[in-house]
Parts: C-alpha cells; sequence; structure tokens
C-alpha cells in the first residue's frame, strides 16, 4: 500500500473514550468519541477503495463509472472497519489489513449491487441515491457487481504475503459463496416466490428465518472478523473468538436492520422502508414483536462484548461498534 493512506493503525479507544466496565442490558446513543476513533480509518479505506479504481487503459469507461457510483457512494463501511478493528485487536499493524478491509467491501458492494436489481430485491433507492441499474442500466449493474466481485480476490491475492492472501481467499470466497451469502439470497428468494421451491415445505421458523441471516449477511461479517486475524498472523483460538463475536454482531446487525425498516425513515437508512411487511417478508420483528426483537439484539451484542472480554482493551473499538450497530438509525 502507498503513504498516501492514513495509518491508523495504533490508534485506541484510549485516544477517544474508555469503556466503564461492562454494561449489559442497554441501548444508548452513539457517543461522538467513538466517531473520532472510527474518522480516520473511514477516510483511509475510502483513499485505498478510490486507489484500486485509479484508471486502468483496459477498463471500459462506463463500467468505471458504475463501479465507481457504487462502491464510493457512502455506506457506512462497517465490514472494512471489523477488519481492522480485529487485526489491531489481535496486535497487527491495520495498515496490513487494508487489502482485506477493501476486497470486504467490494464483494458486500457487488451483493448490494446485485441484490437491488428487478430479479431479486429489485430496490430502486441505495445508500441514498437512485440504484445503479437505474443509473447505468441493468446489464451494466450485473457487470459492475461481477467486476467487483472479482476485483476483491485480485486485491487480496496482490495485497497479502502468499499464506495469508490463500487462506484469507477462502474465507471470503466460503463467506460470499453458495454455503455463504449467495446460499443465504437463494433461500430468501425461495421464500419470496422469486426462485422455485424445490420441494414443498412449511412455514419458515425463527430457527429458519437464523439459519438464512446467518448466510446472508452473517458469513460475511465473519468473514471479515477472520480476515482482520489473519492479517495480523492471529491463531486458531483467536480465529475462533473473533469469528463467536462476528456471529453475535451478524444477528445484532439483522435484527436491527429489520426493526428499521419498521420503525425508520428513508431519509435516515437511505434505502426504502415498510417494505418487509408489505411484501410479506418474514422478519424479526414480524416473528417476534418490536419489543422482543430489540431485546435479542441487546441481548446479542452483551454476549458479542463478553467474549472480546478478555482480549482487553485492543478490543475496546469492536466493543464500541457491537454497540453501535444495535443503537444506529441508518
Ligand atoms: C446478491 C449474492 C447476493 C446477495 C445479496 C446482502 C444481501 C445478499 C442483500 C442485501 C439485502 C439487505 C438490505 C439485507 C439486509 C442487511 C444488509 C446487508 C444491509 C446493508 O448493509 P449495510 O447496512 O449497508 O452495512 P451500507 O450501505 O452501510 O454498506
Amino acid at each position: 500500500m502507498g503513504n498516501s493512506v492514513n495509518r491508523p493503525s495504533r490508534l485506541r479507544l484510549s485516544s477517544c473514550r474508555r469503556l466503564p466496565g461492562r454494561r449489559t442490558g442497554s441501548v444508548r446513543p452513539v457517543d461522538p468519541k467513538l466517531e473520532e476513533c472510527f474518522r480516520p480509518r473511514r477516510a483511509a479505506v475510502e483513499q485505498a477503495l478510490d486507489r484500486y479504481l485509479q484508471p486502468r487503459r483496459e477498463l471500459p469507461e462506463s463500467l468505471r463509472e458504475a463501479i465507481r457510483y457504487s462502491l464510493l457512494g457512502g455506506g457506512k463501511r462497517l465490514r472494512p472497519m471489523l477488519v481492522l478493528l480485529a487485526c489491531s485487536a489481535c496486535g497487527g499493524i491495520e495498515q496490513h489489513a487494508m487489502p482485506a478491509a477493501c476486497a470486504v467491501e467490494m464483494v458486500h458492494t457487488y451483493s448490494l449491487l446485485h441484490d437491488d436489481l428487478p430479479a431479486m430485491d429489485d430496490d430502486d433507492l441505495r445508500r441514498g441515491r437512485p440504484t445503479c441499474h437505474k443509473q447505468f442500466g441493468e446489464a451494466l449493474a450485473i457487470l459492475a457487481g461481477d467486476a467487483l466481485l472479482t476485483l476483491a480476490f485480485e486485491v487480496l491475492a496482490d495485497g497479502c504475503p502468499a499464506e495469508v492472501a490463500a487462506a484469507s481467499c477462502r474465507e471470503l470466497a466460503r463467506g460470499a459463496g453458495m454455503t455463504g451469502m449467495v446460499g443465504g439470497q437463494v433461500v430468501d428468494l425461495t421464500w419470496d416466490g422469486k426462485i422455485a421451491m424445490g420441494t414443498a415445505s412449511n412455514l419458515p421458523t425463527l430457527e429458519d428465518l437464523e439459519s438464512l441471516h446467518a448466510r446472508k449477511t452473517g458469513a460475511l461479517f465473519r468473514a471479515s472478523l477472520k480476515l482482520g486475524v489473519l492479517a495480523a498472523k492471529g491463531d486458531a483460538a483467536m480465529l475462533a473468538r473473533f469469528d463467536a463475536y462476528g456471529q453475535r454482531f451478524g444477528q445484532a446487525f439483522q435484527i436491527t436492520d429489520d426493526l428499521l425498516d419498521v420503525e425508520g425513515f428513508a431519509e435516515q437508512t437511505g434505502k426504502r422502508v415498510r417494505k418487509d411487511a408489505s411484501r410479506g417478508k418474514l422478519t424479526y420483528p414480524g416473528l417476534l414483536g418490536v419489543a422482543e426483537s430489540r431485546r435479542r439484539a441487546v441481548r446479542l451484542v452483551d454476549e458479542a462484548c463478553e467474549l472480546l472480554a478478555p482480549v482487553g482493551t485492543a478490543a475496546e473499538p469492536l466493543v464500541e461498534l457491537a454497540r453501535y450497530v444495535v443503537a444506529r438509525d441508518r
């Protein structure tokens, strides 16, 4: 990586606000000091993403425009944040994890871009702007997604030492692929009636819903944490600990996403709201009610934070990020 990227590798919450012990059971507003902690990392990710999209002679201009529109058009950058913070929590240098952070964001952006297509979720608003296919047409949106997915693996292969690159490509492929995000998406579209059901099936249960989201959104969060640990050359125990945190984080994120669809506003979320109920989609608030869904999300975040307690102060930003995820309004 070049020197132009900020180097927040040793930034700790000590430079923000220290956590007063362990709090449980409460959602609280996001501390503005937390933003101070995340801002330099987000800026570094934006710069690195931009650099990966610098003009290459062989790249058609229309494709470059569609990719830039989608990849650099906002987004919370949660997954890159998880990669970088997991790396530093394991004692690694965050800069070493930047290719992985960008690769995960590319895969995430591709998934949003394809998910918004008429054949899938059919959305016209994403990150507060018209979706890629609304702006550039379906063919280019599909191809921009394809290009982002493949670029992610090129970035990983080029940007990491061989052993780390191989392990990271494997984790990212598993998180994104048929047993991860793509598999979850297929189940979701099957429930939606957009993919034919193979065999007759009963009404989905809470267990089915959890299994769907574990794949559709959870697997990429878990991959993000594992990529961070791998970049720090963390051991198997670290991988398992951060993976367990990622599992709870992903579930809490999804429950909050469902709650935002019920309670949020498009101006904040940057995407259409109230669409789950109108489409008869199975959601956490639909199954459990709003209050129980919220309690569940908070409980999961508490568990996630407990899991990182043995890591100590190095994991404080991840604790804060988990708390943010259930308190967010977008
Ligand atoms: C097309 C293979 C394929 C998969 C699509 C991730 C996904 C699977 C679909 C997205 C549908 C959706 C809105 C799911 C809810 C959870 C989610 C991934 C929300 C968007 O993630 P954020 O909130 O988005 O991190 P930003 O824009 O902040 O990056």
